[in-house]
């Protein structure tokens, strides 16, 4: 019996035997690495969470224009575009994706090796490097010709229509679940205000639209195993126009926690300011002079309502039912929306340290 994925014959790879095994953290796509026997190339082969992107080609056809303009970029700062951004594999028909039989899109990647991608990191170097590379994604992505893109899951972060799907999920409350979690919703409701934060900047002109990665774990960089320096960015499917405090929000949100984003004991959970720092350090690094003082200082608005948000989502999920985000254990997602609320209410505490912070490392 074959120990891969079927769909792995669509693709245009070398000849030899295929062995398949579950990769990675991710709560989104179903990643395997691929290992071709006799031959020392690996490969990531995901398929796209159908239900997450209802348009898995429009997810393709961005990260194919993506991946194109970055290889350019990177190209001509002297760098290895195969190792730092993402290779895509063609299906044997050309294409950049293959479809199977369910009607399943599915994608081959280079692998790229040596490299490891930190879920919880303490090494502040480790941190400064992540914000490295996200902060250099930005630059590099400055002049993409942001109107070609597709918007891959619509109102992504907006946060006040994220609150308002909470609600939503609150009128239903399919599963009767509502009932164990009515102290969190009361504290989503009195934070309705600060949901509309970076929406209303946006929307009055002061904060620009830019291509932005808008889903910055950072166990979506990959880091050279040997050098600890950051090799790539991966997870594109949400490459989108956007706000740069989205980036820099979501990636303090989970780099500069105390604690996993699951975290049980809330005592636990708050904002470590020297992970904060180092992060913003490497961010900040890449953008000299690109910022206008009302972007800079939206990044410390966008570390708490991303972290607002992603309790708000969890939250939600929880309430409809785990169809969302995966779940390894029940009430997992009530777990990571909790942990999210603490985390929130400890940067209201930082906020002006966070924004202080900011101006003192931003060289204008
Ligand atoms: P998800 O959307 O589910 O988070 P990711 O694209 O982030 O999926 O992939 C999950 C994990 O697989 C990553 O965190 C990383 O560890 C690993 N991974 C993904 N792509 C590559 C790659 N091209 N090379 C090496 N590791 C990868
Ligand atoms: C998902 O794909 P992954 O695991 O990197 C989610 C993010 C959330 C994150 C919370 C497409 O990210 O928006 O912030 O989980 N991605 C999508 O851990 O919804
Ligand atoms: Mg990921």
């Amino acid at each position: 019996m074959k120990n891969y994925p079927e769909i792995l014959d669509a693709f245009a790879l070398p000849k030899g035997e295929r062995s398949a095994v579950p990769f990675g953290n991710g709560h989104i796509n179903n990643t395997f690495l691929i290992r071709i026997a006799g031959t020392d190339k690996q490969y990531i082969l995901q398929r796209i969470n159908s239900y997450v992107f209802t348009h898995p080609k429009e997810v393709m056809e961005n990260m194919q224009h993506v991946t194109s303009f970055l290889r350019g970029k990177i190209a001509a700062e002297g760098g290895n575009p195969d190792r730092e951004t993402i290779t895509l594999v063609p299906s044997r028909s050309g294409e950049a994706y293959a479809e199977d039989s369910d009607g399943q899109v599915w994608r081959v990647m280079l692998f790229v090796p040596d490299t490891f991608s930190p879920e919880l990191p303490d090494d502040l170097g480790v941190l400064e490097e992540c914000g490295g590379a996200f902060g250099r994604f930005a630059r590099l992505l400055n002049d993409f010709p942001a109107a070609s893109l597709h918007e891959t899951i619509r109102a992504f972060h907006d946060t006040p229509a994220r609150l308002r799907q909470l609600e939503d999920a609150v009128q239903r409350d399919p599963h009767g679940r509502l009932q164990d979690v009515a102290g969190e919703v009361a504290f989503a409701r009195s934070r309705a205000l600060d949901t509309c934060f970076l929406t209303d900047a946006h929307a009055a002109g002061e904060l620009p639209l830019r291509v932005t990665h808008n889903d910055t774990k950072v166990n979506n960089v990959l880091l050279d195993k040997t050098t600890g320096k950051a090799v790539c960015v991966i997870d594109l499917d949400t490459v989108m126009p956007g706000l740069l405090a989205y980036d820099f929000g979501d990636a303090v949100r989970v780099g500069a926690c105390s604690a996993a984003e699951d975290e049980q004991d809330l005592d636990k959970i708050h904002l470590v300011l020297p992970k904060y720092r180092a992060f913003s350090c490497g961010f900040l690094s890449e953008l000299n002079g690109m910022l206008s003082r009302e972007e800079l200082l939206s990044l410390e608005a966008g570390a708490r309502l991303m972290t607002l948000e992603n309790g708000l989502r969890f939250l939600a999920d929880h309430l409809n039912g785990d169809i969302y985000f995966k779940i390894h254990r029940p009430g997992q997602n009530l777990d990571r929306a909790r942990a999210q609320f603490a985390l929130f209410r400890d940067m209201e505490k930082h906020s002006d340290e966070m924004k202080s912070i900011l101006l003192e490392l931003y060289n204008g």
